[in-house]
């Protein structure tokens, strides 16, 4: 866990939030091409682009937080020290996976990590969050949830119904609105009325949005969120202002008739992603050499390459234990 100085961190603190950043990245990029090249069984959403959010907020919580992710989960199951073995051989469907093989893609849950699963329901995260902030609260153990959702999500009617209920009952919850610009192949502005985060203010709930881009305001403000849910002040609501670099689905080059954005566009998010920009400020900072920020890469590349082959050589899982209780087995 980080210290919670919300600044001065340790160039040890700045190395590891890089990592975390990176590996979520080259995890992905993997991934990828593995489904790219049809080894992947099921659609893949990548995350890549958003790795800041993840990373500002697991990095300050402990296994007994819980989270829920969305569709796009692999990169909230990695920053909360998720093994990548365990992730590459679940998304390639083998029984090695943490859900051996039963959960794909879409649902990499593991309550050994807080996780209380990543869902291919939108929207589903936000409720079944602020009840297990509402069992912590009873159980008095001092444990907070973690909303990760969409915008396209935050045009549910559950976010009203959980902030309504999170702020009459003061619960431990945070909900983090990841806004990256589409709900599938529709721009926010197309199906958003208004401003995500001022979805709070009728319930008087805090309040908050960032750049989703920018590691260190995430960070700063997961620490805020984290302290007021933890000190029994209530749930903060945050929409974290990012971008999807991939598409929606890795397949849909195969069936989209059309692009629903421009290259000039996604270049130019390209161009303000969270790691190159996170590397610069350890660099401009001298709290780390060039060298050795090629060092934590190389030692992801080798753990990617090392995933990937433990995925394929791992075994499908026998279809007679599909209904096996795998999450408390
Ligand atoms: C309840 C529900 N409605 C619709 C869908 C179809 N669907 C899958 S992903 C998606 C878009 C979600 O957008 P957003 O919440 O912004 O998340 P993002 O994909 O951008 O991460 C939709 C509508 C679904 N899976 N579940």
């Amino acid at each position: 866990m980080m210290n919670t100085q919300e600044t001065n961190f340790s160039d040890e603190q700045m190395l590891g939030l890089y990592r975390d950043m990176l590996r979520i990245r080259l995890v992905e990029e993997q991934i990828g091409k593995d489904a790219k090249a049809g080894n992947i069984p099921g659609p893949v959403h990548l995350y890549i682009g958003q790795e800041a959010v993840a990373v500002g907020f697991c990095s300050q919580l402990t296994d007994s937080d819980w989270i829920a992710s969305t569709h796009r989960g692999h990169g909230h199951y990695l920053a909360r020290g998720g093994d990548s073995k365990l992730l590459m051989a679940e998304i390639y469907g083998r029984e090695t996976g943490m859900c051996k093989g039963h959960g794909g893609s879409m649902h990499v849950a593991d309550f050994s990590k807080g996780i209380i699963g990543a869902n291919g329901i939108v929207g589903a995260g936000i409720s079944i969050t602020t009840g297990a902030a509402w069992a912590a609260q009873l159980d008095g153990n001092g444990a907070v949830g973690v909303a990760f959702f969409g915008d396209g999500a935050a045009n549910q009617g559950v976010l009203c119904e959980a902030l309504n209920v999170a702020m009459l009952w003061k619960l431990p919850v945070i909900f983090v609105c990841e806004n990256n610009g589409f709900s599938e192949f529709s721009p926010s502005s197309t199906v958003t009325a208004g401003s995500i985060v001022d979805r709070a203010k009728p319930y008087g709930a805090a309040h908050e949005a960032v750049d989703g881009n920018d590691l260190i305001e995430v960070w700063q403000c997961a620490a805020r969120a984290i302290k007021r849910a933890r000190g029994g002040d209530g749930p903060t609501l945050v929409e974290a202002r990012t971008y999807r670099q991939r598409g929606h689905v890795e397949a849909e080059a195969s069936f989209l008739g059309s692009s629903y954005r421009s290259d000039e566009e996604v270049e130019l998010w390209k161009a303000r992603d969270p790691i190159p920009a996170f590397a610069k400020r350890i660099l401009d900072a001298g709290q780390a050499t060039r060298a050795e920020l090629e060092l934590i890469e190389q030692d992801i590349v080798t753990e990617v390459a090392e995933a990937a082959e433990f995925a394929e050589v791992s075994p499908y899982p026998d279809p007679a234990s599909q209904d096996t209780n795998y999450m408390f087995a």
